[in-house]
This record gives structure tokens, C-alpha cells and sequence, in this order.
């Protein structure tokens, strides 16, 4: 079963406020699309071609290199679509709000931590809210497309939140200024869906 390119529920242009049309239409048809063509041709024809892409990612470590690039990147970007919402922004609530709040002190510390992490990720990769394996909560940044499934990652757990820091995902409007792109990206959080996803893991 060959991956496809999932459809977004929202236009390229209805996250502007922080998020510009361009960037978002190329980033979802260019960049991801070739994440995902690259992914089926280099799985093709192999055992892992009827595979689910987590099951790949949690054996990474024995596939080339275009399997973790490409199929990390089929992973990361179907997640951060999702994670992502006109009507996004503000703050958790519930559990995942008062877990955000005992584990890192305040959310506003949350915040600070992870845009620390994105913003110091050198080069090109992602920064990520996970649950590990005991249910605690972390903050971690991976490169390029690796990701915290992948059994070769530092910091294992599954991910709730994820931000795409490549140049790509803001470079047409913001150019060098990633610290401005990570401060527009909590504009455009669905907190429900991460909200989801935690609830999911436990
Ligand atoms: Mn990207």
C-alpha cells in the first residue's frame, strides 16, 4: 500500500495570521508530495511496503537513509497539518493543560522551553512536545526529518505537539527570522487535537 499525500481541512490561506498562503501550498504539495513519492520508491518492492509508517519508524535503524528522510518527513508533516487551525491558538485546557502546567511549572515556561528548543535546533529539523513511554511529558528537538518514534531518536515518546523549523516552512516570510515564525506558530495551535493525541497515549 503506497502512501498518499493526506488533503488538508483548511485553505492554504486561512492560517495567514501566521502562516502565508505561498508557504503553505508549496510546503504541502512540493515538499511534503516529495516525501511522500520518494517514500513508496524507496520502499517499493520490499517487505516494508505493506507496513503502517510508524511500524517503519520504529525500525528505522535498519533502512536506508531515503526511508528515514522521507518517510520521517510523510510522518512529520501529516502530523503538523493536523496540529494546526484557523481557530488555533490560546492555551490547553484539562488534563493536558494541568499536566503542561505540573510538569514544566507554567505554561508560559512550556512555551519558553519548547520555542527554546525550536529556535536552537541548528540547521534544519523539528522540536516536539512527546509523552514517553511512562507518560511524562517532554520537550526534545530532533534534525532533518527524524522524529521521536524512530528508534535511533535520543528522546523517545509519542508526538503530541510538532514544529517544522526547515527554512521552507517560513523562509517566504520571514526569512532569517525564525524566533518571529515559532512566536506566529502559537497562534495557530489546535490544542484539542494535541489534547487528543495525549489522551490517546494514556
Ligand atoms: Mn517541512
Amino acid at each position: 500500500m503506497a502512501f498518499t499525500l493526506p488533503e488538508l481541512t483548511y485553505a492554504y490561506d486561512a492560517l495567514e495570521k501566521s502562516i502565508d498562503a505561498r508557504t503553505m501550498e508549496i510546503h504541502h504539495t512540493k515538499h511534503h508530495g516529495a516525501y511522500v513519492n520518494n517514500c513508496n520508491n524507496a520502499i517499493a518492492g520490499t517487505e516494508w511496503d505493506e507496513k503502517s509508517i510508524e511500524e517503519i519508524l520504529a525500525h528505522i535503524s535498519k533502512l536506508p537513509a531515503a526511508v528515514r528522510n522521507n518517510g520521517g518527513g510523510h510522518y512529520n508533516h501529516s502530523l503538523f497539518w493536523q496540529l494546526l487551525s484557523p481557530n488555533g491558538g490560546g492555551r490547553p485546557s484539562g488534563v493536558l493543560g494541568s499536566d503542561i502546567e505540573s510538569t514544566f511549572g507554567s505554561f508560559d515556561t512550556f512555551r519558553e522551553q519548547f520555542s527554546n528548543a525550536a529556535a536552537t535546533r541548528f540547521g534544519s529539523g523539528w522540536a516536539w512536545l512527546v509523552a514517553d513511554a511512562s507518560g511524562a511529558l517532554k520537550i526534545c528537538s530532533t534534525p532533518n526529518q527524524d522524529n521521536p518514534l524512530m528508534d535511533i531518536a535520543e528522546v523517545k515518546g509519542t508526538p503530541l505537539l510538532g514544529l517544522d523549523v526547515w527554512e521552507h516552512a517560513y523562509y517566504l516570510r520571514y526569512q532569517n527570522r525564525r524566533p518571529d515564525y515559532i512566536n506566529a506558530f502559537w497562534d495557530v495551535i489546535d490544542w484539542d487535537e494535541v489534547a487528543r493525541r495525549y489522551a490517546a497515549t494514556r
